[in-house]
This record gives C-alpha cells, structure tokens and sequence, in this order.
C-alpha cells in the first residue's frame, strides 16, 4: 500500500513540471486558405516507469490487434481544447474485418476527470462512423495503463480512424521508438488531419 501511494505522488509531480507547447502544421480549409493551428494548450507527462510491452494475448476468436505502437510510453499528450484531438489512422488486415474494441494507453487527469470525452470513429474520408462520449474517470484510471473500450461491432473494407477528444481531461500515451506514420492531431471543425511525425499515439483496435 505504502508502495503504490508513493508511485501516485511521483507521476503527479512530473506531470505538473512537464506542461508545454506544441505547433502542428499549417493546414487549407475548405476553400484552400492555409490555416495554423497552434495548440498552446497542450500538455505532456513523462512516464519512465513504463517499459514493458503490454501486447496483451487475444481469445481464440480469431480476434486480432492492429497496434502502431511498440508497447511502452516515452511521454504522454492531454489537448485541453475542445474540437482537437488525436487520431490513429487503422489499416484493416484483411478486406472484411470487423472493429469490436479500441484500446486507449493513457491515464486521467485528477484536475479535470468530470470532463466529458469523446471516441469517434470516422472512415477514410473522415465521415462518421460511430461516437461514444463519457465522463473520463468512467474509463480512464489516474494510473497510466490500457483503457478499453468496448463498441459496437462496426464491419470495415477500407481504412478508420480512431480519435479521441479529452478536452485536457486524459493524457494519452505517446511512444516515440520507430514513429509508423500513423498518428495524427485531429479537428473537427473544419475536419482535418495533422500528421505527427515524432511520436506514435498509444492507441490500438481490436477486431475479428
Ligand atoms: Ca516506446
């Protein structure tokens, strides 16, 4: 007991020291103006506790992880803005498959866990598929570690992505080992992507 209340204290205090900024890119809208979106209001955690690789054995089903990540957290990303979030872009593994979970590496923030979240899934050409909004502390732990999230069976033939809105409510983990290409920072008015070069978000889906 006295062990793990020590570990909670020290995530706390790095999380608070280690606030920041961020610039993604510049972007055109609809109408081919270039846009800038500067998240000032994005906040960052270094986790240097996580090094193991949490790939977690699947069921018999046939059920298969789609991950971009390799399993542990060198740092960890909140957005506490309300339309921008971060997406990972998902190559089914084969032509039919079927999204039945989403895994989400990441932890809540104690300040703001009545804060409501959002997972979207959106299709290749950032349409809407399926949104699920709650309260963070009624998924999120305020320990880093996989988050999962149980959806409706949702049948793919092309490329998905997965977003998660926070609103500064969860920082989900980033790994920065062999960045795949994969994630993103996304917005939702007007829709767009922004490619994240440096890092991959620690989010996975799980089908069948
Ligand atoms: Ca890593």
């Amino acid at each position: 007991m006295r062990k793990k209340l020590a570990i909670v204290a020290v995530i706390a205090v790095i999380m608070v020291s280690a606030a920041g900024a961020i610039t993604v890119a510049n972007m055109p809208d609809a109408q081919g103006n270039v846009q800038r979106y500067e998240i000032s209001n994005m906040s960052c955690f270094y986790d240097s506790m996580i090094a193991q690789s949490t790939v977690s054995s699947l069921d018999a089903d046939g059920e298969k992880e789609i991950a971009y990540d390799d399993g542990s957290a060198e740092q960890g990303f909140s957005i506490d803005l309300f339309d921008v979030g971060h997406a990972v872009l998902f190559t089914p593994p084969t032509k039919l498959w079927t999204l039945k979970r989403v895994r989400v590496y990441g932890l809540c923030n104690v300040n703001l866990s009545n804060v409501i979240f959002a997972l979207e899934i959106w299709d290749n050409d950032s349409n809407l598929l399926y949104k699920l909004t709650d309260y963070s502390i009624a998924y999120f732990n305020t320990t880093s570690e996989w988050t999962e999230i149980d959806i409706p069976d949702i049948n793919m033939t092309d490329d998905f992505y997965v977003c998660i809105f926070e609103r500064g409510s969860i920082y989900v983990g980033a790994d920065t080992g062999n960045p795949k290409m994969r994630s993103y920072v996304v917005i939702r008015d007007p829709k767009g992507m922004v490619s994240e070069e440096g890092f991959n978000w620690m989010i996975r889906a799980v089908g069948a």
